[in-house]
């Protein structure tokens, strides 16, 4: 390092936030969008630990040019006082010392020092500037700072009515491999912070397109069902309650649709649990328990008959959120809520609150069991079913479906599977393929919609079950990756609103039955080509409109220009070389980013508009790099 005199204040913010900027990974996750977004939310989480201790009540967060944002609030302001033990202000101790933003009060309930739990120094430390206004006991102080470190001390600048804090900065491009901040990203958390803390108002600005959007939810959780459930058609009103016992706070919120589908969310100091834990363990327990309870005392069942939690996971919407004074979280991507006290006290205060809404409200109590008692059935008739699915596929391996074209590879690693919409064009790209390494599974017209049907007769649909059966992996409960035959999986479909309407289904099938494929990255979109361009005897391919255009410039006159409609307007070296081949294609993997949005996408897609099935793709359709 060249020399330097190195001042007080900066020898501690060295020590504090080297470490950050050394190995930002270790504290934020990764330095992709991902990231980026990360360390938003960590100022954000602080401002709603301030809402959560009662002196906040609007948040405004403005992204103001691509790589700079502003996260403002009405809370105490953070103190600015001189510190006891580190002789500067207290503001300049939470913006440069590792984790001294959330050492202060014990007993709150706290979001921030949550997840990674790391604090606004870590924001600061990542950002090429930042700077902090503080209004507090009538005066507003400011600090700015380059890559974490101050560049003067905390100053006062005047009198100011209020009190609250605005943290603005610039996401540092030498830490992120991008400084683009996605309002859509940004916009999915904070509704999400909002429902969870009733009352709260966030207001999102994006002053690059004046998008806004401004969330504020009285009802809390319950308008969080009833929102997940908007395109769909409800049994009966949100189930709700909120209790305190043990200084734990729960909130649960639960609605019945006519559909098939679980969608169960758990929180705990607004963290998304993604892995459960024992605030999910002791709701579905006493969901179970009292349902069971009231059907037998009803007289609705036959002796000995008993429904599972499965059974009552049909058409399900619900969301538990507790607050902890101390969460412990566990698991393998720390998000299963581990504090052993919780699960008896979720499950009494739930088993409570449902037995006393089944005796008030019998109507819907009636409903939902009658659901419950219609899945039970199929459920047994499913599992027959399944069992000679799963038989066919265990142990009659040379009995692959009779369309699948396999591979002769038995590197699984090295192998791919093009599933390619209609007979004709699966026959091009088996006598276009490299037979080594890729199969071809022809489907023929249209999936059926697993949103629309029960297990079992999805699983006598004849398309799905040459799928399952090719696949290897089973589903649904029996999934298990490790059989999976195939390493990478192709959706391969014409670039049309058919085409399209397939791809959704198919992604749809996949994200409700194979989950795991999509999140560890199996599931691919093919990107065959719009346009054929040719020039005398030279060929080029334009895949976008914005291509076709670069390529006309370029080219000049006298060229001929062929649209193409579908897969079967190419012969097999074509499609070869412009959609399968490793070295020339492009391939994009499908994604999912969160369960909320993705099933919100999910109900978007099988929708009868056209146009946000297609944005839906773009979006979650990745580019993967130049994929070999
Ligand atoms: C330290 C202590 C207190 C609040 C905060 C930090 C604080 C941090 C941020 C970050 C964004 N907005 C924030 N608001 C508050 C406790 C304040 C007190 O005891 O008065």
């Amino acid at each position: 390092m060249a020399e330097k005199k190195y001042t007080g204040t900066e020898i501690q913010v060295l020590e504090g936030l080297e470490p950050v900027r050394k190995r930002p990974g270790m504290y934020i996750g990764s330095t992709d969008a991902r990231g980026l977004h990360h360390i938003v939310y960590e100022v954000v989480d602080n401002a709603v630990d301030e809402a959560l201790a009662g002196f906040c009540t609007t948040i405004k967060v403005d992204i103001l040019t691509d790589g700079m944002i502003s996260i403002e609030d009405d809370g105490r302001g953070i103190p600015v006082d001189i510190h006891p033990k580190k002789k500067v202000s207290t503001l300049q101790v939470v913006m440069t010392v590792l984790h001294a933003g959330g050492k202060f009060e014990q007993g709150a309930y706290k979001v921030s020092g949550g997840l990674h739990g790391v604090g606004v120094s870590v924001t600061n430390a990542l950002s090429s500037y930042l700077k902090a206004e503080v209004k507090r006991d009538g005066k507003l102080y400011m600090q700015e700072y380059i890559r974490g470190t101050p560049k003067e001390e905390v100053k006062e600048m005047g009198k100011v009515e209020g009190s609250g804090t605005k943290i603005t900065f610039a996401a540092d491009p030498e830490v992120f491999e991008t400084t683009s901040f996605k309002f859509e990203t940004l916009q999915t958390r904070l509704r999400e912070m909002a429902f969870l803390n009733k009352g709260l108002r966030i207001i999102l600005t994006d002053h690059r397109t004046e998008k806004k959007a401004d969330f504020q939810y009285k009802g809390g959780i319950q308008e969080f069902v009833e929102w997940i459930n908007r395109k769909k058609n409800v049994l009966h009103k949100p189930i709700y309650y909120e209790k305190e016992r043990d200084g734990i706070m729960i909130e649960c919120a639960i609605q019945y649709n006519d559909g098939f589908q679980e969608q169960l969310f758990s929180f705990a100091n607004n963290i998304n649990t993604h892995e459960g834990g024992t605030h999910l363990t002791g709701f579905k327990s006493a969901l179970t328990k009292s349902l069971n309870r009231y059907a037998e005392k009803q007289g609705m069942m036959q002796k000995g008959q008993r429904l599972s939690s499965d059974d009552f996971k049909e058409g399900l919407t619900a969301i538990v959120s507790v607050k902890v004074p101390e969460p412990q979280f566990e698991g393998q991507t720390k998000t299963k809520l581990g504090n052993s006290e919780v699960k008896g006290i979720v499950e009494t205060i739930s088993s409570d609150q449902l037995g006393i809404f089944l005796q008030e409200t019998p109507g819907v109590a009636k409903l939902i069991l009658k659901k419950a008692i219609d899945a039970s059935k199929a459920r047994e008739a499913a599992r027959k079913a399944r069992e000679i699915v799963r038989r066919k596929s265990v142990f009659e391996s040379t009995t692959l479906p009779g369309k699948l074209t396999d591979c002769s590879t038995k590197d699984r690693e090295k192998s791919e599977i093009f599933i390619v919409e209609g007979e004709s064009a699966g026959g091009t790209a088996k006598q276009g393929r490299d037979k080594n390494y890729q199969a071809i599974l022809p489907l023929k017209g249209k999936i059926i919609n697993v949103e629309k049907a029960r297990l079992l007769k999805v699983l006598k649909n004849a398309e799905v079950s040459a799928l399952i059966t090719a696949i290897g992996t089973g589903i649904g409960e029996e999934f298990t990756i490790d059989k999976r035959r195939y390493n990478k999986i192709v959706i391969m479909t014409d670039a049309d609103v058919d085409g399209n309407h397939i791809a959704c289904l198919l992604l749809t099938f996949f994200y409700r039955y194979m989950k795991e494929l999509i999140d560890s990255g199996h599931i691919y979109l093919a990107q065959p080509p719009l346009y054929k361009i040719g020039k005398g005897r030279k060929v080029r391919y334009a895949y976008t409109e914005a291509e076709k255009d670069k390529i006309l410039k370029e080219v000049g006159e006298k060229v001929s220009i062929q649209r193409y409609k579908g897969l079967g307007e190419m012969n097999a070296e074509q499609l070869w070389e412009t959609t399968m081949n490793p070295e020339t294609r492009t391939l994009k993997l499908i994604t999912i980013e969160d369960a909320v949005s993705a099933d919100e996408m999910f109900s978007t897609l099988m929708g009868d508009q056209v146009a946000p099935r297609r944005e839906f793709i773009l979006e979650h359709a990745k580019e993967a790099e130049l994929d070999v």
